[in-house]
């Protein structure tokens, strides 16, 4: 048996949580099981990796230090969590993935592609979301939704620039392959992007079904 890996990716404030338990509740609703995680992030360890990634620090973070940390997680996301879910025939809905380097250490820090490649490559093998969702909206306004959140994270204190390169990469990457995303319209109300999805749902049962 084997499941099927989705994942949720977009700038901040996206609303890729708020829509992925919405997706989960549609599936669970068909019987299917369904596991719910994000990264970095899934396990007690990676989940502290996590804190180490967005705390701000008087430190900087040197931006191979930040790559590697996220892979390491990755890793072990992978080992306890994401290849048994999978092997056990759940849909796994994670919030964020390796899209999300290409886009923030790539886009963002600059950081070369290819060596992201090579770890990819090294971290999951042949492994890569059966389909990703990419929750796409203007800068502006999912840095405001963020900021109503109070306190900003590591991340989201870079700058406009940072964020314009997450979003170009993002969408570059959906125009190279457009058989593993769809993008939805984010800057729309929620029910309105929830709409988007129950018309989604379809092709995943299907896929689900293989
Ligand atoms: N990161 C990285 O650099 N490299 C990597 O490989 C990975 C991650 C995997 C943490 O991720 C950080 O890690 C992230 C990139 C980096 N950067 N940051 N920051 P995260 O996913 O935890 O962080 P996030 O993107 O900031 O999450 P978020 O702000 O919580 O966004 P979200 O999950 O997309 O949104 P949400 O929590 O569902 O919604 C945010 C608010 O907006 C909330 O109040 C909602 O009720 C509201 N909302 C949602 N949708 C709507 C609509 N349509 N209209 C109005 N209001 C809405």
């Amino acid at each position: 048996m084997s499941g099927l890996f989705i994942t949720l990716e977009g700038p901040e404030g996206a609303g890729k949580s708020t829509n992925r338990d919405y997706l989960a509740e549609r599936l669970r609703e068909q019987g299917i099981d369904v596991l719910l995680t994000r990264e970095p992030g899934g396990t007690p360890l990676a989940e502290r990796v996590r804190e180490l990634l967005l705390a701000p620090s008087e430190e900087p973070m040197a931006a191979d230090t930040e790559l590697l940390l996220v892979f390491a997680a990755r890793a072990q996301h992978l080992a306890q969590v994401i290849r048994p879910a999978l092997a056990r025939g759940c849909v796994v809905l994670c919030d964020r993935f390796t899209d999300a380097t290409y886009a923030y250490q790539g886009g963002g820090r600059g950081l070369s592609e290819t060596r992201i490649a090579l770890l990819e490559e090294f971290v999951q093998g042949s492994l890569r979301p059966d389909l990703t969702l990419i929750f796409d909206l203007p800068i502006e306004v999912g840095l405001a939704r963020a900021a109503a959140r109070g306190r900003l994270d590591r991340f989201e204190q870079e700058g406009r620039q940072f964020f314009d390169a997450v979003r170009h990469t993002y969408l570059r990457r959906a125009a190279e392959q457009p058989q593993r995303y769809r993008i939805l319209d984010a800057a729309q109300s929620l029910g309105d992007v929830q709409l988007a999805l129950d018309k989604l749902l379809p092709q995943l049962l299907e896929l689900q079904r293989g």
